[in-house]
C-alpha cells in the first residue's frame, strides 16, 4: 500500500497539521510504502518572501524528523526538487473542467481571508492531483479541509484513465473522524494563514500566552457547560487520556469546569507530548547541511518513481513521438 501526503512550509507547523496528517504518516512508517514531502510549490501561492519560504522548508523538514519520521523508512523530499510534477500538472490541467475547479471552496475561503486570487491559488487542486497521481498513491491521509481536493484528484485520475487508457491509481482519502478539523484558538479551523494556531514547537512564555488566549465563553465555573461547543474541550480531547477526559466531561455537564485551570493542564500536556521533539528539532536545525543531504537523497528516490509515471503519461497523451 502506497501512502502519500504533503505539508506546506507556509508558516510554523501547528497541532492541526500534527493531528490531521503528520501523526498518521509517522505511524504508517513501518507498515507501508510511505511518501512524505514538503510542498514548497504549493506554499508559493501564499508566501512571496524568499527567506520565509526557504527557511520554512528546512524548518518543516526538521519538524517532521524531530517528530519521529525516519528518512530511511520512507521517501522524504521537497516537492520542487522533482519538477516532473509541473509537467504532469500541465497535462492534467488540459483535462480539468473549469466547473470542477470553480466549485473548490478552499480557493474562495483563502481569497476571503485576504490571500491574492492568483491563477496558482486557483489551480492548487490540479497541482495537488499531480502530486498524488505522479507517485500512484493508494491512500492520502489529510484533514477534512483537503477532502474536496482529494475528490478532484480522484475525478482527474478517472477522467484521464477513461480518455487515454488505464494509467493512474485512483487514490482514497484517509480522514480520521476524531482529528478531521482541529479548531484554532478562536474556534475556526486551525490554520497557518488565520493566525489562530498553537505551533507544535512553540515553548515557554510564548506557548503559555497562546494557550491562555484560547477563546472560551463567560459561563461561571459552577454552571454546566456544553462540551461539544467548547473549543478548549476539543483541544483537551487531543491530549488527555480517556479517564481524565471522562472526569472533564462530567465537570462540563454538571458544573465545576474552570477554564483557566484546564488551560494550564493543556499547557502541561503539550509540553509533555512535544518537549523531546523540540530539543531534537534544535539539533537538526544546527546542521542544515545534513538536512539538505537527507532531502536530496529523498528527491533522488522520488524522481525515480516520478519518471516511470511521467514516461507512461507522455506516451499515453502523445508527447513521445
Ligand atoms: N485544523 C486542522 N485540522 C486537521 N487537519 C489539518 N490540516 C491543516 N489544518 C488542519 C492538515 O494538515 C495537512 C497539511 O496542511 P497544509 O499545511 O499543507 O495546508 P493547509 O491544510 O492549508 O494547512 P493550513 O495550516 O491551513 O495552511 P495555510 O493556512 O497555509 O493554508 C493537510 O493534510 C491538512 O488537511
Amino acid at each position: 500500500m502506497k501512502i502519500l501526503s504533503g505539508i506546506q512550509p507556509s508558516g510554523q507547523l501547528h497541532i492541526g497539521n500534527y493531528f490531521g496528517m503528520m501523526q498518521t504518516m509517522i505511524s504508517n512508517m513501518e507498515s507501508s510504502e510511505l511518501y512524505v514531502f514538503i510542498v514548497d510549490l504549493h506554499a508559493l501561492t501564499s508566501v512571496h518572501d524568499r527567506e520565509k519560504l526557504a527557511t520554512g522548508t528546512l524548518e518543516a523538514a526538521a519538524d517532521f524528523l524531530a517528530l519521529g519520521l525516519d528518512p530511511d523508512k520512507c521517501i522524504f523530499w521537497v516537492q520542487s526538487d522533482v519538477p516532473e510534477v509541473c509537467e504532469l500538472m500541465w497535462a492534467l490541467s488540459t483535462i480539468s473542467p473549469m466547473g470542477l475547479l470553480e466549485r473548490c471552496h478552499s480557493y474562495k475561503d483563502k481569497v476571503a481571508k485576504g490571500i491574492a486570487p492568483s491563477h496558482g491559488l486557483f489551480s492548487y487542486p490540479v497541482l495537488m492531483a499531480a502530486d498524488i497521481l505522479l507517485y500512484q498513491a493508494d491512500r492520502v491521509p489529510v484533514g477534512k479541509d483537503q477532502k474536496q481536493h482529494l475528490e478532484v484528484a480522484r475525478d482527474l485520475a478517472i477522467k484521464f484513465n477513461n480518455q487515454y487508457g488505464e494509467t493512474f491509481v485512483v487514490p482514497e482519502p484517509a480522514i480520521s473522524e476524531t482529528t478531521a478539523i482541529v479548531p484554532g484558538i478562536d474556534g475556526q479551523k486551525m490554520s497557518k494563514s488565520y493566525g489562530n494556531t498553537i505551533p507544535i514547537f512553540l515553548e515557554g512564555k510564548q506557548l503559555k500566552k497562546r494557550v491562555m488566549a484560547i477563546e472560551t465563553d463567560a459561563t461561571p465555573v459552577e454552571m454546566p457547560k456544553d462540551p461539544d461547543n467548547c473549543n478548549l474541550y476539543k483541544l483537551m480531547q487531543l491530549f488527555a487520556d480517556k479517564e481524565r477526559m471522562e472526569q472533564i466531561h462530567s465537570l462540563y455537564v454538571n458544573g465545576g469546569a474552570a477554564y483557566g485551570y484546564l488551560k494550564l493542564e493543556l499547557l502541561d500536556l503539550l509540553n509533555e507530548k512535544f518537549g523531546k521533539a523540540r530539543e531534537k528539532k534544535k539539533e537538526y536545525l544546527s546542521d542544515p547541511q545534513m538536512l539538505r543531504a537527507i532531502l536530496a537523497k529523498g528527491a533522488d528516490k522520488a524522481r525515480e518513481k516520478a519518471t516511470v509515471t511521467l514516461d507512461l503519461v507522455r506516451d499515453r497523451i502523445g508527447l513521445s513521438y
